[in-house]
C-alpha cells in the first residue's frame, strides 16, 4: 500500500459578511476525486515503467479502504482527536489516496500521536459531535447533515439546524482550530484554488438557482454531490438562522 496525502490549503479567506453561506475548504476548488485520481494515475504509470509486470490499483475514497488508519501506518500523520489525519509537517488540510500494489516496498514507520493534552477541536465543534476524543457521532456532524443526509428539512431537528449557522456544505470548525495547521503552507495545485462563488456564496442568489444553472455551476465541484435539492435545503436553513440573528429583518 502506498498512502498519499494532498495539501488543499489555500491562503484565501471566505467572505463572512451577513447573507453569505460557508463552504468547507475541500470544496472550494475542483473535485479532489478527479484531481487526485489523475495524479495517482501518473504515479501508477511511473511504477509500471520502473517495475514492469507489477500490478497497481488506485483509490481516492473510491473503495472500502480505511484511508486514515493506513495513512497513519504509512507515517503520513496520526488520527487526531477530531478523527482526521494530522501531519506534523503540514497540518490537517490533507486529502488522502492510496495505491495498492504487488511491488515489494520497504515499509515506513507509523506516525506518533502528537495531540497530547490539547482538546481545541472538541471544544470548537458547534454540535458536540466529537463525543469523546477520537470518536465522532456522524449523526451530529454538520458535514454529514449538509452533505450526506439525503432528506428534507424535517429530518434535521431544529436545535441542530440552528447550530449549522451559515454552513451550507461541509464544516471545518474542528480543523480550523488545530495548532498543527499553523504550519500549513498553501498548496501548489491550481485545481484547488477557490472561485468567487465558493468563497462568497450569496444565500439569496443560491436560493434561486435553477436545476440547469446548478449543474453548470457545480459541474467539476464536490458540491454536486448534494444535488440542487440538498444544497437548497441547506441554504434555506442558513437563511432561517440569518433571520433569527437579525430578528426577522433579513431575507
Ligand atoms: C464516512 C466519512 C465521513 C463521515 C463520518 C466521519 C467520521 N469521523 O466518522 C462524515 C460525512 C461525517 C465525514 C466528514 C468529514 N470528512 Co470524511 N470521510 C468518510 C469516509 C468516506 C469513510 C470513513 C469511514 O467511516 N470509514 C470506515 C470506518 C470504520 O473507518 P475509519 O473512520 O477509518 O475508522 C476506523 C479505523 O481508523 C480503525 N483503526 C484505527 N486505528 C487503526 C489501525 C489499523 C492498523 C487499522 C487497520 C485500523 C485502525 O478504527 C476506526 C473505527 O472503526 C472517508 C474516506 C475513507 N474511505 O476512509 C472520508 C474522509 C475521512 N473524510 C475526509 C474529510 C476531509 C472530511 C471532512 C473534513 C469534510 C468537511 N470539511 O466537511 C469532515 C470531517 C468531520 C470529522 N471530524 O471527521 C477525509 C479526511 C482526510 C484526513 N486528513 O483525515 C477522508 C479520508 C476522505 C479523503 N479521501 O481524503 N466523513
Ligand atoms: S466537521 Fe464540524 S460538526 Fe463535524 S465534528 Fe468537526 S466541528 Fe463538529
Ligand atoms: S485540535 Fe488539538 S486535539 Fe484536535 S487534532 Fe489538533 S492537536 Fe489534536
Amino acid at each position: 500500500m502506498v498512502s498519499v496525502g494532498m495539501n488543499y490549503y489555500t491562503d484565501n479567506r471566505a467572505n463572512e459578511q451577513p447573507g453569505m453561506g460557508r463552504i468547507a475548504r475541500y470544496a472550494w476548488g475542483k473535485d479532489y476525486h478527479t484531481v487526485m485520481s489523475r495524479r495517482l494515475g501518473q504515479l501508477e504509470a511511473k511504477i509500471a515503467a520502473l517495475a514492469p509486470g507489477v500490478t497497481t490499483k488506485a483509490y481516492v475514497d473510491t473503495g472500502p479502504i480505511m484511508e486514515k488508519a493506513w495513512a497513519q501506518q504509512a507515517g503520513l500523520g496520526w488520527i487526531g482527536k477530531h478523527s482526521n489525519l494530522v501531519s506534523a509537517d503540514c497540518g490537517s488540510w490533507l486529502l488522502l489516496g492510496e495505491i495498492l500494489t504487488t511491488l515489494d516496498l520497504k515499509e515506513d514507520e507509523p506516525a506518533t500521536d502528537l495531540c497530547g493534552s490539547c482538546t481545541l477541536c472538541i471544544q470548537a465543534c458547534p454540535t458536540g459531535a466529537i463525543v469523546e476524543p477520537y470518536l465522532v457521532d456522524a449523526r451530529l456532524c454538520i458535514s454529514y447533515l449538509t452533505i450526506e443526509l439525503r432528506e428534507g428539512r424535517a429530518a434535521i431537528p431544529d436545535e441542530l439546524a440552528a447550530q449549522m449557522g451559515n454552513r451550507i456544505f461541509g464544516c471545518d470548525d474542528c480543523l480550523d482550530v488545530c495548532p498543527f495547521n499553523l504550519r500549513a503552507d498553501a498548496t501548489r495545485e491550481p485545481a484547488f484554488a477557490p472561485n468567487p462563488l465558493t468563497l462568497a456564496p450569496n444565500l439569496q442568489a443560491l436560493a434561486q438557482t435553477s436545476e440547469e444553472s446548478f449543474s453548470t455551476m457545480f459541474k467539476e465541484s464536490p458540491i454536486k454531490r448534494t444535488k440542487r435539492s440538498g444544497l437548497l435545503r441547506n441554504v434555506g436553513i442558513a437563511q432561517e438562522n440569518h433571520r433569527q440573528q437579525t430578528g426577522g429583518r433579513a431575507s
